[in-house]
């Protein structure tokens, strides 16, 4: 075996308010032509090893999304991006976004301008002004169901709404918890328990979509802020930005409850401090969001897989 049996993936990591993206560059698998939806079934049905190598240690981490560049069917869209995590793949992906973007910039493949993304669920237009900050405007979002009831083994009941910023959330400011760093580990074990409770009580989405993540909100500590809130993700880690898909989904409740206008600003504190700013716009009878963060580079990588190494498709279950 020689090193040219190895096989080379090159990634750029970044994070957006604490929360880590590794682009895929170079290395990724052929996904055909198909939709990006189509193309994300190929990537489950037919590459996961690739999905766990890059994200799932030694070479990555349970925190990471990946998001895979593939040629938009679109042709007014820069990029089609397709995010997975360390359990599974993703709609759309708000931080991940804001990687994206940060990313293609730092390679000169973008300026400043305005763009659109295209992703499983709908296309994401950006905008970007030059250095860290960007600003989505995300998919359509809505409020699928107010004030629903699940109870939990051991916990009593939780009160939330059910909500599609992107992805299913389960938004709920109604609970007993402490929104603080150092409880990360309860919060973990609470939300992951309220996502198990909602699946056996056949609570879901739309069409029987399962709610993968669960958003509690509580006081901010940033006086500029209105909420904190702790996002716990598909693969039982906390989203350590405020959750772009999970702040559209609370946006869109708002909206709803008559709580925002459209243009007013709310901004959404996360469990480690960092903050979006959020508003929404409406588009007939369509909600969408808009949100803006920032992201900073933090490597350009090649990984490598040695077909001797037995964890060279990462450690899974
Ligand atoms: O920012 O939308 C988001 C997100 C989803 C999962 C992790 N981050």
């Amino acid at each position: 075996m020689s090193r040219s049996d190895f096989r080379r993936i090159q990634v750029i990591d970044s994070h957006t308010g604490g929360e880590p993206t590794r682009v895929v560059m170079a290395g990724g698998p052929d996904l055909g032509q198909g939709s990006l939806a189509e193309r994300r079934a190929v990537f489950r049905e037919r590459f996961d090893t690739f999905r766990s190598a890059v994200i799932n240690e030694p070479r990555g981490s349970d925190v990471l999304v990946g998001a895979l560049l593939c040629e938009p069917v679109d042709p007014s869209c820069v990029a089609g991006v397709i995010y997975f995590n360390n359990v599974g793949y993703l709609g759309m992906c708000g931080h991940g976004t804001i990687g994206v973007v940060v990313t293609l910039a730092h390679l000169g493949r973008i300026g400043p301008g305005q763009y659109r993304l295209e992703t499983p669920v709908g296309v994401a237009t950006v905008q970007y002004a030059g250095g860290n900050e960007v600003t989505i405007e995300n998919v359509p979002s809505y409020c699928h169901r107010t004030s629903v009831k699940v109870d939990v083994a051991g916990l009593g009941a939780f009160v939330g709404d059910v909500a599609w910023g992107g992805n299913w959330f389960f938004l709920c400011g109604d609970h007993r918890e402490t929104l603080d760093l150092a409880n990360v580990e309860r919060l973990t074990d609470v939300t992951w328990q309220i996502r198990q409770a909602l699946k056996q009580q056949g609570i879901t989405g739309t069409n029987g979509q399962e709610i993968d993540h669960i958003e509690l909100f509580g006081p901010p500590r940033d006086p500029s802020a209105h909420s904190r809130n702790f996002v716990l993700c598909p693969g039982k880690v906390y989203d350590r930005s405020p959750c772009g898909t999970g702040t559209s989904a609370k946006l869109a409740c708002l909206y709803r409850e008559g709580v925002l206008a459209p243009g007013q600003v709310w901004r959404q504190e996360s469990i480690i401090g960092s903050i979006f700013e959020g508003s929404v716009r409406l588009d007939g009878e369509k909600i969408i969001p808009r949100i803006t963060g920032s992201a900073y580079i933090c490597a350009e990588s090649t990984l490598i897989l040695d077909p001797n190494d037995p964890f060279a498709l990462g450690i899974r279950a």
